[in-house]
């Protein structure tokens, strides 16, 4: 089992002054804090995809590592290398979790009977894993978007044959999911969207994409799925426009259908910097209309204007998340690395880097996120911020509810001219950002 990383030991936690390049520097699984062990703030997950399938091709060359784990890529042999590779990884790095796509796991054949076959086969092995080293799954998912019978959607498709086999996807996709303890299940509408308004229905394919939605919830409730489904935002790529385009429109189509309920979302860092936000700021509108689910834990790069789907090592960024997470008590599912080694770092070293990067980050990110809580001042400041709602009678009035137009207008011809507004102090916050993660 230990064969494809027999080269590299178990990662443990050695401190930051350590010099070995396979140990961890600031993730200490059993470190408290804030009341709770590091692990249980930080459920690391793997991404089938990125870690065990994609092997460095891109639109301009072949790939360039080698992921066939000694078995001919394509074969039920090969779907097998991966499990054993996949879990001798995690073990390796004390990666708890790990999420999958249907046709990540097994070759896709060209009769979906032949593919089910192959998953249920492939299935029973994960699951004997599963049981062995007590890593579990925390979402799966349905690839809705590589088939070329999805070219033009799937739950957005203008065949209803085509329909018919994304809703037999997902049905196996929840299957599995359910088979393997899932936390959740994700849609991410990769093709739900358009290339040009021209030939779309808008309308038609929302309701349709909904429908297909509210099926895959009746179903994943009757076998027995508790947990949730989230809808991972995205503005484009592989679509001009996606369906899906952020956290705030994503959330306003879960109410439009109804399906608020049993959906909240997935939030990926480089999603957010896509759709022109920050990732902090997809949290926040995520976490305050209570819908922070889980999150693709990776970073765009700021000179490509594309899913770059790097692992993330900036540490502003992974501190302000953790801030956001803390704040919300945190998620029901976990972070998923996302997130693929540069097209030159084709080593098996290179693949548990990323993984110490990725980790070492997030635990940096909530070491300096819980300083930050402790010391009490930025929510201390943005309480007292709007102060005066809470504190004088105008303010007070205003919150009740009782107030109008009308009663306002003349409030404010008593009063003249407002008091002028007290500093933002953005560059003072700034500032006490930088003393948490720098001293
Ligand atoms: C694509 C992406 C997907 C989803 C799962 O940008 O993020 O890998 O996370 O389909
Ligand atoms: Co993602």
């Amino acid at each position: 089992m230990d064969r494809y990383f027999e080269n590299i030991p178990e990662i443990r936690y050695e401190g930051k002054d350590s010099k070995n390049p396979f140990a961890f520097r600031y993730y200490d699984k059993d470190r408290i804090v804030l009341g709770k062990p590091m692990r249980e703030h930080l459920p690391f997950a793997m991404a089938w995809w990125h870690n065990l399938c994609a092997a460095g091709t891109d639109m301009f060359g072949r790939d360039t590592a080698d992921k066939s784990f000694g078995e001919v890529p394509g074969s039920m042999a090969h779907a097998k290398a991966k499990v054993d590779a996949g879990f001798a990884f995690m073990k390796k790095l004390g990666v708890e979790y790990f999420c999958f796509h249907d046709v990540d796991l097994v070759p896709e054949a060209e009769d979906i009977k032949e593919t089910n076959r192959r998953l249920d086969e492939i299935s029973d092995y994960i699951v004997e894993k599963i049981r062995e080293t007590g890593i579990r799954c925390l979402w799966g998912t349905a690839n809705l978007f590589s088939n070329p019978r999805y070219m033009n959607g799937a739950g957005s498709t203008n065949s209803a044959e085509v329909y018919c086999f994304a809703a037999a996807q997902i049905k196996k996709a929840l299957d599995l999911t359910v088979k393997f303890g899932g936390r959740g299940y994700v849609f991410w509408g990769g093709r739900e969207g358009y290339e040009t308004l021209l030939n779309t229905d808008m309308k038609f394919e929302q309701d349709n994409i909904a429908r297909l939605m509210k099926m895959a919830v009746e179903y994943g409730r009757s076998i027995g799925f508790t947990g949730d489904f989230y809808i991972e935002p995205k503005p484009k790529e592989p679509m001009k426009h996606q369906y899906d385009f952020d956290a705030a429109t994503a959330i306003g189509f879960l109410r439009r259908y109804g399906l608020d309920r049993d959906f909240k979302l997935n939030i990926e860092a480089n999603h957010a910097t896509l759709a022109g936000h920050s990732f902090q700021h997809e949290l926040r509108v995520s976490a305050m209309n209570g819908m922070l689910g889980s999150i693709d834990a990776n970073q765009g790069d700021d000179l490509l204007g594309w899913d770059t789907d790097e692992f993330p090592f900036n540490v502003y960024e992974s501190t302000l998340c953790m801030y956001e997470v803390l704040k919300a008590g945190g998620l029901t599912g976990g972070f998923n690395f996302d997130a693929k080694n540069r097209r030159p770092s084709n080593t098996p070293e290179d693949m548990v880097y990323g993984y110490i990067l990725g980790m070492d980050t997030f635990a940096l990110g909530l070491l300096n996120a819980a300083k930050l809580i402790e010391e009490g001042e930025l929510d201390a400041f943005v309480r007292n911020r709007y102060a005066s709602f809470r504190e004088t009678d105008l303010g007070r009035r205003i919150l009740s509810g009782g107030e109008t137009l009308a009663s306002l207008s003349a409030e404010a011809e008593r009063l003249g001219k407002p008091t002028p507004p007290e500093s933002g102090r953005a560059e003072y916050l700034e500032g006490l950002l930088n003393r948490a993660m720098f001293s």
